[in-house]
């Protein structure tokens, strides 16, 4: 390889690791939750599980759960699992009834950044 073309892998290698490492892999992404999306249960849930990819600050972390006519679900508050804080654990104020619903959940991670999303499931 000549001087010219190490020079430029070398600064090729660089930029990519500027490009790729922690701002991408430390933001907060659902990796699973219960009930699961697009999951239909029988059992109703009393509480909603969310687990991310980072742990999370359940202060400025939160989710809004609705039904199929727009009602809003009332939950308590957000809760960190204390063995595990990449889980978040939202107690419902009442068990849910057969229907569908929508949640909307939005996280900060312990490293500041902000990640939301959709998700739904349904209870027979
Ligand atoms: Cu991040």
């Amino acid at each position: 390889m000549s001087i010219s073309a190490y020079a430029h892998w070398r600064t090729a290698v660089l930029i990519a690791s500027l490009f790729t490492a922690p701002a991408v892999l430390a933001h907060a992404h659902l990796k699973g939750q219960y009930p699961a999306a697009d999951a239909a249960v029988t059992a109703a849930p009393q509480a909603l599980t969310l687990n991310f990819s980072e742990g999370i600050e359940p202060k400025f972390s939160g989710i809004s759960v609705t039904g199929a006519q727009q009602q809003i679900i009332r939950t308590d508050a957000v809760k960190r699992n204390e063995n595990d804080k990449t889980q978040m654990i939202v107690p419902l104020e009442q068990p849910l009834t057969p229907g569908n619903y929508t949640v909307n959940w939005h996280v900060v991670s312990v490293d500041g950044h902000k990640t939301s999303g959709q998700y739904h499931f349904s209870v027979k």
